[in-house]
């Protein structure tokens, strides 16, 4: 899977998904990450790339033109017709975790991630170029980079081959009869900590015991942190 992320910013884009699993899935080839500098494109040689708002308020409006000339040199580099556009903004719908699973069917295909910055984008290139409207959260970041940053992580995650077996077998108890439960508590050593014992049933060897017991976790703290998630 190829992101492509247009971005005023592309060093936060590189050095965010430089590390752990991500970097990882990116040095073995299963993700490729190239983030594209909307400024490459800035309608003139001061680098402008921003201007102000028609009707008057406050800051700068990121302008189209550059915006859509980065899109259009980032098509020329993708194979399908009509890749996604994702504009990440707080007008987007709200993202989740069947959001991400629809995504990271995408695999082997491209998707293109547009960060906006300032005040907003120009509503005409949303118009012209975007596909999809994703919001992180109801809140208002700086810029789109730590939202395509969270959508990418999430995606990735999800796709087979960037887990180890581990981790991705423990998604697939957390997907069909375990959807919408939190995770359980999870413990390693030492048995004791500062007079904190490890429950006695996970060091039992009881396999379907300390299945049941993590199932019945799972519901409680659910009912006590985030009961909307049952309902
Ligand atoms: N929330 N979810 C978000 C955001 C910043 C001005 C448009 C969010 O995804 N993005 O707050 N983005 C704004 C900054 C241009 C995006």
């Amino acid at each position: 899977m190829i992101f492509h992320v247009l971005t005023l910013f592309p060093e936060m884009i590189c050095e965010a998904t430089s590390h752990s699993i991500l970097g990882r899935a990116i040095k073995a080839g299963t993700i490729q990450v190239k983030p594209v500098n909307i400024r490459d494109f800035a309608i003139n040689k001061h680098g402008q790339v921003d201007d102000a708002p028609y009707g008057g308020g406050a800051g700068m409006v990121l302008m189209a033109a550059p915006v859509f000339d980065a899109y259009e040199h980032v098509k020329k580099q993708i194979a399908a017709p009509n890749p996604p556009v994702i504009f990440l903004s707080p007008q987007g719908r709200v993202f989740s975790q069947p959001i991400a699973q629809a995504l990271s069917c995408c695999e082997g295909k491209e998707i293109i991630l547009l960060c906006g910055h300032y005040e907003g984008i120009d509503e005409r290139i949303i118009e012209e170029i975007v596909t999809d409207e994703i919001s992180i959260g109801d809140y208002v970041l700086t810029g789109g980079e730590p939202a395509a940053l969270v959508l990418m992580d999430a995606v990735s995650r999800l796709i087979p081959s960037v887990l180890g077996k581990e981790a991705s077998h423990q998604d697939e108890s957390f997907s069909g009869e375990n959807a919408n439960l939190l995770e359980y508590p999870h413990y390693t050593r030492p048995a004791d900590f500062r007079g904190r014992k490890v429950p006695d049933v996970l060091l039992s060897g009881h396999h379907a015991q300390i299945e049941k017991w993590r199932r019945e976790q799972s519901i409680k703290r659910t009912k006590q942190k985030r009961p909307e998630l049952l309902s």
